[in-house]
């Protein structure tokens, strides 16, 4: 990068000014050097930015076109303005604090007319990315293909009724598992794109999932051979773009995994508007996948309650994100994975500056969020009362039943000559509601 304020000029690297600050342009729950258990908070969290929605997004909807106007989104050709851009995002990772970013392999390099030509566009720009890395020290999170946008997949990419389909899509991820390990990416995520349906009338439903399986395992087989280490994850959706996703939720994503002897090669990357669009709360889907082991990383974004699709938005819900930290941080944390910031700006937000809201918003959200959340554990009331309400299967009879010593039989015995009828005991759901929000607002 030559000019390290080129494309966002007048703003500066965005500090922490603490939770007092009125400046709109500064962070005031993310404090990046702040060290916490002997870590800094931005190690701790791992943001990291979305390439394909900051620096790909244009505002377009189904009903208009674009309304942002980026400064760098000119040049000779595709592959200049493709670096011009990569410049931009470079210049934004660092000034927002991020150390990680995620892009699919066409977000940051055209596609050609051929996949040859394609492929040699991604080179260059992944070289380009590759020196960009080395000289702001941003790393990948994850890399991904985009298997969704191009007409060839509109039946579906690996769940396509036609093999030719599967096989062009096959040699795309190929090369994008290649890109995600020449920039040292911490993990490879599939999303569905289309895998799903609009129809059963068209559909052999059982076929397509065994294919989508076929097509997980040659990818790992792929990873494997060229000695690509990154964590694999599946990001579950139930719908959007098709009526149905194949990988609907975590608790199917994790019955499909086991059905096809994927499970040990494989974590989940958790949306949060994904979650909510399922019909679940983002603290619901982090809870199944970590009670598998199996929580990789974040997608942190926002539904609209009032909207039914994935709107994508920044989260600044701070009892959403705190629920949602309270289970990561149960579960260990996220460890290789991060928080990525998959959304996008509303469309009348043009400015170049929006961006930056944007972040800092998100940013502090989780910042707040995992403060709480450490809070919340270490006060320790809200643990207190789940171990007590399950402290019957501590001892006696209850652990007997854990631990599959018991019987239908012994069990019928007890009751009969001993326990009789158990005695009812609160839920208190409201006493627990208003304990949250003590720790929520005091
Ligand atoms: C779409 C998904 C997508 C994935 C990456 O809804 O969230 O952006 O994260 O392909
Ligand atoms: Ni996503
Ligand atoms: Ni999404």
């Amino acid at each position: 990068m030559k000019n390290p304020s080129a494309h966002f000029p007048r703003i500066p690297r965005i500090t922490y000014a603490g939770p007092g600050s009125k400046n709109p342009l500064a962070f005031r729950h993310y404090n990046p050097t702040e060290m916490i258990d002997g870590r800094s908070l931005k190690s701790h969290l791992r943001f990291s930015v979305a390439y394909w929605h900051s620096f790909r997004g244009t505002g377009t909807d189904p009903f208009g076109p674009g309304t942002v106007q980026r400064s760098w989104e000119s040049g000779k050709d595709a592959l200049s303005i493709a670096k011009t851009r990569m410049d931009a995002a470079f210049e934004f990772f660092q000034k927002i604090e991020s150390p990680f970013w995620c892009c699919h392999d066409r977000d940051i390099a055209p596609e050609g007319k051929t996949l040859a030509e394609s492929n040699r566009n991604l080179d260059k720009i992944v070289a380009h990315a590759k020196s960009l890395q080395k000289a702001t020290g941003v790393k990948l999170l994850w890399g991904t293909a985009n298997l969704f946008s191009n007409p060839r997949y509109m039946c579906g990419a690996a769940t396509n009724p036609d093999a030719h389909v599967f096989a062009y899509a096959a040699a795309q991820v190929k090369k994008a598992i290649e890109m995600t390990k020449e920039l040292g990416g911490e993990g490879y995520v599939f999303w569905g794109g289309r895998e799903g349906y609009e129809t059963l009338l068209n559909t052999n439903l059982k076929r397509e999932q065994d294919h989508l399986a076929a097509f997980l395992h040659l990818a790992l087989d792929y990873a494997k051979s060229i000695g690509f280490k990154g964590q694999f994850l599946i990001e579950p959706k139930p719908k959007e773009p098709t009526k149905h996703q194949y990988d609907f939720d975590v608790a199917s994503g994790v019955a499909f995994l086991r059905t096809y002897g994927l499970e040990k090669d494989f974590k989940f990357n958790i949306e949060t508007n994904h979650a909510t669009l399922a019909g679940h709360t983002f603290q619901h889907e982090i809870e199944v996948a970590t009670s598998q082991g199996m929580l990789g990383s974040i997608d942190a974004n926002a539904g609209d309650p009032l909207l039914g699709w994935d709107t994508d938005q920044f989260n600044t819900d701070v009892k959403e994100v705190t629920l949602a930290m309270v289970a990561i941080l149960k579960a260990g944390g996220l460890g290789k994975g991060g928080i990525n910031f998959d959304a996008k700006l509303r469309r009348p937000s043009m400015d170049a500056e929006d961006l930056f809201h944007a972040h800092i918003g998100g940013m502090d959200t989780f910042a707040l969020g995992f403060k709480l959340a450490r809070h919340i554990i270490a006060d320790g009331r809200l643990g207190q009362f789940l171990t007590q309400r399950y402290s019957s299967y501590d001892s006696g009879f209850g652990r007997e039943i854990e631990t599959g010593k018991a019987t239908f039989k012994s069990l019928e015995k007890l009751v009969l000559t001993k326990l009789g009828e158990p005695k009812l005991r609160s839920g208190k759901q409201e006493y627990l509601e208003n304990l949250l929000n003590t720790y929520l607002h005091g």
